[in-house]
């Protein structure tokens, strides 16, 4: 039974669903098929995959498409035996292309809040940050969600990592965690072991999103050992993003012999090759991983997870 931690809901649009709200929506894409489509899956970095994550999101345009969208994830989700999950948006994606946030956060609320029964999931929703974005638009993103602030669990920080330090955003993240949200941010993915250091000490997190970096510098991994801070590492994204040469030399089996709270996730799964069960059993495969390790990541999860002591109870 899975928790789910790092995963963007916009990374779960598969190219059957693309071109369906195409088409519901009136929206030209510039691929003619969705095998067309899934050939410009071949990233050669970060960068490169985002060019086509935020040029697909402009199918998302109504309540219902966020909602669909959401769905589709749940039921996908479950049939890979996740029982919890944490979902990451971006707001700044969809009201930048004129969407407003109540359309974006009603969608997703709709198919979060039916989660339990539908689908057997208990679900929160982390609100990012777009990275690549001025600090004032992630202040005004904070001001502008206030209001739904009780159908949002946490703060995070994503998109395009090099050049844009977790410092840029000390203000906000204080304004987060004066509301009572917990804290996240990806850090360690493309940027420096110095951006963990930032998110960390400047930013508070609670977790690290990705963080694979942390392994080039030795006083972190002593640190995030020593504080047990969970670090959610997405091994296929890491292949498919070139941040790994090859799946058989991930840091995950050093990360855990060096002591750290690591959880294996899916990032953005239609993107990157497979949800959260086809990342264990890739990782279990190409690192030849025991059940003894496979029950540790499982634990691992459990621990790492903003559950409250209801839902911990539930999945003891
Ligand atoms: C992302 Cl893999 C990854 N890294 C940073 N930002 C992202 N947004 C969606 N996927
Ligand atoms: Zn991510």
């Amino acid at each position: 039974m899975y928790k789910s931690l790092h995963l963007h809901i916009e990374g779960t649009l598969e190219p059957e669903l693309a071109f369906a709200l195409a088409e519901r929506n009136g929206v030209t894409l510039p691929y003619a098929s969705r095998d067309e489509l899934r050939r410009a899956y071949s990233f050669t970095d970060l960068q490169s995959f985002l060019n086509l994550y935020y040029a697909l999101m402009a199918v998302l345009r109504t309540e219902d498409d966020f909602h669909d969208l959401a769905d589709a994830y749940l039921a996908r989700a479950r049939a890979q035996g996740v029982r919890h999950a944490e979902i990451f948006f971006d707001p700044q994606a969809h009201t930048a292309r004129g969407v407003p946030l109540v359309t974006v956060i009603n969608g997703l609320a709709r198919a979060l809040d039916a989660a339990p029964e539908r689908h057997g999931i208990t679900t929160r929703l982390i609100m990012c940050f777009l990275r690549d974005e001025s600090a004032e638009s992630a202040l005004a993103t904070f001001e502008a969600a206030r209001p739904h602030l009780d159908r949002i669990a946490a703060v995070g920080l994503d998109s395009a990592e090099v050049g844009h330090p977790p410092s840029k955003f000390r203000e906000v993240y204080e304004l987060a965690r004066e509301a009572g949200l917990k804290c996240v941010a990806h850090a360690g993915e493309e940027g420096p072991p110095a951006y963990v250091w930032e998110a960390l000490d400047i930013l508070g997190v609670d977790r690290i999103d990705h963080g694979v970096r942390s392994m080039e510098d030795e006083r972190l991994v002593a640190r995030l050992a020593a504080e047990q801070v969970p670090l959610t590492v997405c091994p296929l994204s890491n292949v498919r993003l070139r941040v790994i040469d090859d799946l058989a030399d991930h840091p995950l089996p050093a990360m855990l012999d060096a002591g750290l709270l690591v959880t294996v996730n899916s990032d953005d799964p239609a993107y990157f090759g497979g949800y959260a069960d086809d990342n264990f059993t890739a990782v279990r495969d190409a690192l030849h991983l025991d059940d003894a390790t496979l029950r540790t990541l499982a634990r691992n999860s459990f621990r790492a997870a903003f559950l409250d002591e209801a839902t911990r109870e539930k999945y003891l």
